[in-house]
C-alpha cells in the first residue's frame, strides 16, 4: 500500500483515491507519483506505467530479489510484480497466463515487455540447468535481433515496433522455461520502399551499412554510406547506435543457433534489397530498359540466380490469357517500379517470416511428455505497436489501430469479466457498472459484408478498373449512418485537405482521417508470380526455402487469394481467442509527452490518454464492488497486529473467523463482505486505517523482538 513508499509518494493504487475524479487521478498520476519518480501505480493488478524517458535504478537485481515470489501489495508498484503474480498463478495453480501491454505509440510497451522477460528469466531456474539457461538465452538474444529487423524510427518513437508481437514462454511443473513460440502480426513492409520525411527505413539496413565489416560490404557490393541508397536516403543522416548494434544483432544470431551461411544470406538479402532500389526504368516510348545494371548484376549474384532472369522478371510479367495459353507481357514503366517495389517488400516480409520461424524452431518445446513432466503451462507477452495518429494517415495505420480497438474491447470485457466471476465465485452480490463499449467501431471495421474490410475486399475482387477513389464511394454510401465513420463531407471548409481521398473513424483513442491512397494496392498485396519462381530458382537453399509457392505455374496460382486486411484480421481475431482463455495480467502505459523529455507531464495528451484507455472506468469498476480482496490467511498475516485477539496468534476456529474479529474491532463491518476464501473490502478507506495503525505499529513491534531475542523480556 502507500504507506510502503511513504505518504509523499501518493496512492500507490488507484483505487484509493478518495474519489474517483480526473482531477484526482491526473494529480495522483502527476504530482505524487511521476514527479518523484515512481512511474508505476496500480489499479488493483493492473499496472499504469508512465515512460520516464530517462534511465531509472529500478530494474536491478537487488530489486528483482525483492519482488521474487511476493505478493502484489508487499512492494510498491512494478512491472515484476505483476510479472510475478502471473508466474504465481501459472506455477501455483498450472494455470496459463499471459500479459498484455497497450498504449500508444512511444509509450513504453517494447521496454515494458524487454523487463518483464528479464524478470521471468532471472527468478527461473535456480539450479542452472545448461538446456533451460538455453532456452532463456534465445527467449532474451531474440528480442534484440526482432528490434532490428521489425522496428525503425518514426516520427512519434525512434524505436518503434512496426510489427506485432506475441511471445508465448512454455514452462515445465518445476516452473522453468523449456521453450517458446513468437507470432509476428502484420510487419508494416511499405517502410522498405518509402518512409515518410524524417522517418527511417528498418534499423537493419542501416545496422549492415554501418556496422559490417569493409570485407562484408566489399561482398555485398555495398559502400557504408545509407545516403547511396533510395531505399535508405530518407533518413540516412540519424544514428541509432547502428554500429553497435549491427555487432550486438550479429552476435545474437550465432548464439541463437544461426548458422554462418544463414547469417551471410541474411545479409545478402539486405544488400539485394538496397541494390534492388537503385534500379530504374527508362521508356523509349514503345520499350522500357533497366538503368542500372549493375545493380542488377549484384542482385543476381547476391541470390544466387541467374541475371538474365533477374532483368527478365523486372521488365517482363507472365499471364495466362482466358483460353489457357501463357504469355509474357512486357511492362510499363509504371508497372516495372510498381514490380520492383513489390518485390523489394516481399523479400524483405519473408525474411522476417523466416527469421522468426527459425527462432520458433530453435526454441519449439521438443520431446514434452507431459505424463512424465506434469502440464506444460504457458505465459504469454504480448507487445504490439501501439495506436497511432500522423499528419498523414494509411492502410498501415488503419490496421495498426483496429487492432489496438480489439485489444482495448478485449480489456474491457475482461477486467469487467473478471470481477464478474470473482464475485460470482466468492458468492457475493455484484453491482453493474456502465462502460463505453468499442464493439461498435470494432464492427465498423470487421462486421461481414458492412464494415470497411469487407468494402475493401470487395473492390479488390472486382474486375476493371475499381480506384480508391469508387471504393471510398462506396464506403461513403455504404457507411453514411454509422456514429463512427464521417466521409469526406466532414469539414469542408478545411482546404488542407484532399477531401476526395479522405475519410475518418472515430477511434476510442481519438479521431483518425485516413487517406484512401494506395488502400486497394496494399490490401490486394500482389507480387508477380515472376519473382516468385525468379527466388525459387535460387541455388541458395536459405533463399529457396522462403519461397515456395515460386514452383507453383502462373495457371496454378490462386486467383482471389486474401486479401492483407482480411489476413491481418484473422490473425488478430485468433490472437484475441488465444487471449481470451488465459488468466490475463495487463500493464497500461502512458506517454508523458511528444518531446520524449524526461522532465514534461504535458496534462492534456495525458488526460486524453487515461481517458480513452478507460483508467477511470477501471478504477470504478474496481470501486463499485469491492476495491480490494485477499485471502483469509494473507489478510491475518497483514493485519493480526491490529487486534487484540489475534496477535500474536488466535484462538478461533478459522482464519476468517480470526479476520472478523479484527474487522469488528476496528468497526469496520458494514465495509466488508465475506467471501468463501476471502475478505472483501468496499472502500480504500477501511484499509488505510488499518495499513496506518500497521506502520505505526512496526517500529514497536521490531523493538519488542529485539529485545526478545536479546533475552531482555
Ligand atoms: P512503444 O513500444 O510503446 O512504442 P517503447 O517501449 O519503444 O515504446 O519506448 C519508447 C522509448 O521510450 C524507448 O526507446 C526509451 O527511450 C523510452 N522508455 C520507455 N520505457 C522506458 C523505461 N521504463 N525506462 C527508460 N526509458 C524508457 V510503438 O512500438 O512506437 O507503439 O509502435
Ligand atoms: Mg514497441
Amino acid at each position: 500500500m502507500a504507506e510502503l513508499e511513504g505518504l509523499e509518494f501518493g496512492k500507490s493504487d488507484f483505487v484509493l483515491l478518495d474519489e474517483v475524479t480526473m482531477e484526482q487521478f491526473m494529480d495522483n498520476l502527476k504530482l505524487s507519483r511521476f514527479e518523484k519518480g515512481r512511474i508505476y501505480t496500480y489499479i488493483g493488478e493492473v499496472v499504469v506505467s508512465v515512460n520516464p524517458y530517462r534511465e531509472m535504478d529500478i530494474y536491478g537485481k537487488d530489486t528483482i530479489d525483492a519482488y521474487r515470489g511476493r505478493e502484489l501489495y508487499e512492494n510498491p508498484p512494478h512491472l515484476y510484480a505483476v510479472s510475478d503474480a502471473a508466474y504465481k498463478a501459472m506455477k501455483r495453480r498450472a494455470k496459463d497466463t499471459c500479459i498484455v501491454i497497450s498504449g500508444e505509440s512511444g509509450a513504453g510497451k517494447t521496454e515494458a515487455s524487454k523487463h518483464i522477460m528479464q524478470y521471468i528469466a532471472a527468478i527461473t531456474n535456480p539450479s542452472q540447468k545448461a538446456e533451460v539457461e538455453s532456452v532463456k538465452n534465445v527467449l532474451l538474444k531474440s528480442n534484440c535481433v526482432l528490434e532490428a529487423f521489425g522496428n525503425a524510427k518514426t516520427n512519434r518513437n525512434d524505436n518503434s515496433s512496426r510489427f506485432g508481437k506475441y511471445m508465448d514462454i512454455n514452462f515445465n511443473f518445476n516452473g522453468d522455461p523449456t521453450g517458446g513460440h513468437i507470432n509476428n502480426y502484420l510487419l508494416e513492409k511499405s517502410r522498405v520502399v518509402q518512409q515518410h520525411e524524417g522517418e527511417r527505413n528498418f534499423h537493419s539496413f542501416y545496422q549492415l551499412l554501418r556496422g559490417g565489416s569493409e570485407e562484408m560490404l566489399k561482398s555485398c557490393h555495398l559502400h557504408n554510406d545509407p545516403a547511396l541508397y533510395l531505399y535508405t536516403r530518407e533518413g540516412s543522416a540519424t544514428s541509432n547506435n547502428d554500429r553497435m548494434n549491427h555487432k550486438a544483432v550479429m552476435s545474437a544470431l550465432d548464439a541463437i543457433g544461426f548458422l554462418p551461411e544463414e547469417i551471410r544470406s541474411i545479409n545478402q538479402i539486405l544488400a539485394s534489397i538496397l541494390h534492388l532500389g537503385n534500379v530504374s526504368f527508362a521508356s523509349d516510348g514503345e520499350n522500357i530498359k533497366i538503368l542500372g545494371l549493375d545493380s542488377v548484376k549484384h542482385i543476381s549474384e547476391l541470390t544466387a540466380t541467374d541475371p538474365d532472369s533477374v532483368s527478365k522478371s523486372l521488365l517482363f510479367r507472365t499471364v495466362a490469357t482466358g483460353g489457357g495459353e501463357v504469355i509474357e507481357k512486357g511492362h510499363t514503366e509504371q508497372d516495372a517500379c510498381f514490380g520492383r517495389n513489390a518485390f523489394a517488400k516481399a523479400l524483405y516480409e519473408r525474411l522476417f517470416g523466416w527469421i522468426v520461424s527459425r527462432i520458433n524452431g530453435i526454441i519449439e518445446v521438443k520431446d514434452y511428455n507431459p505424463v512424465l513432466h506434469g502440464k506444460n503451462t504457458v505465459i504469454g507477452v504480448l507487445d504490439i505497436y501501439g495506436f497511432e495518429i500522423f499528419d498523414s494517415n494509411s492502410f498501415e495505420q488503419f490496421c495498426i489501430n483496429y487492432c489496438n480497438e480489439k485489444l482495448q474491447q478485449l480489456f474491457i470485457e475482461l477486467i469487467l469479466q473478471q470481477e464478474q466471476d470473482e464475485y460470482q465465485r466468492e458468492g457475493i452480490t455484484w453491482q453493474h457498472i456502465d462502460y463505453f463499449n468499442n464493439q461498435i467501431i470494432v464492427g465498423l471495421v470487421e462486421q461481414q459484408h458492412k464494415g470497411i474490410i469487407s468494402i475493401l475486399d470487395e473492390a479488390c475482387l472486382t474486375v476493371g478498373n475499381v480506384t480508391d477513389t469508387v471504393c471510398l464511394e462506396s464506403m461513403n454510401t455504404k457507411l453514411a449512418q454509422h456514429p463512427h465513420y464521417t466521409s469526406r463531407k466532414f469539414n469542408p471548409s478545411d482546404k488542407s485537405m484532399d477531401f476526395q481521398k479522405h475519410f475518418r473513424i472515430r477511434h476510442y483513442a481519438g479521431d483518425v482521417t485516413y487517406s484512401v491512397d494506395g488502400f486497394l494496392e496494399k490490401n490486394k498485396d500482389l507480387l508477380f508470380q515472376d519473382f516468385k519462381r525468379l527466388m525459387y530458382n535460387s541455388t541458395n537453399p536459405v533463399l529457396k526455402e522462403m519461397w515456395p509457392d515460386g514452383q507453383l505455374s502462373i495457371t496454378e496460382v490462386t486467383k482471389r487469394p486474401l486479401t492483407a486486411a482480411t489476413l491481418f484480421k484473422n490473425s488478430i481475431v485468433a490472437l484475441v481467442d488465444k487471449l481470451a482463455c488465459k488468466e490475463p495480467y495487463y500493464v497500461r502505459c502512458i506517454k508523458p509527452n511528444e518531446m520524449k523529455s524526461p522532465v514534461l507531464f504535458d496534462d492534456a495528451r495525458c488526460e486524453h490518454q487515461v481517458a480513452y484507455l478507460g483508467l477511470l472506468e477501471n478504477v470504478m469498476v474496481r470501486r463499485a464492488g469491492f476495491a480490494y480482496r485477499q485471502l483469509y490467511a494473507r489478510f491475518l498475516q497483514r493485519y493480526k497486529m491490529t487486534c487484540e485477539y489475534t496477535w500474536p496468534n488466535h484462538l478461533m476456529s478459522s482464519d476468517r473467523e480470526a479476520v472478523e474479529a479484527i474487522i469488528t474491532q476496528h468497526g469496520f463491518h458494514d465495509d466488508v463482505a465475506y467471501g468463501h476464501t476471502k475478505l472483501f473490502v468496499r472502500t480504500p478507506r477501511s484499509l488505510f486505517t488499518l495499513e496506518q495503525e500497521r506502520a505505526a505499529l512496526l517500529p514497536i513491534l521490531v523493538l519488542f523482538l529485539q529485545k526478545v531475542w536479546r533475552g531482555a523480556l
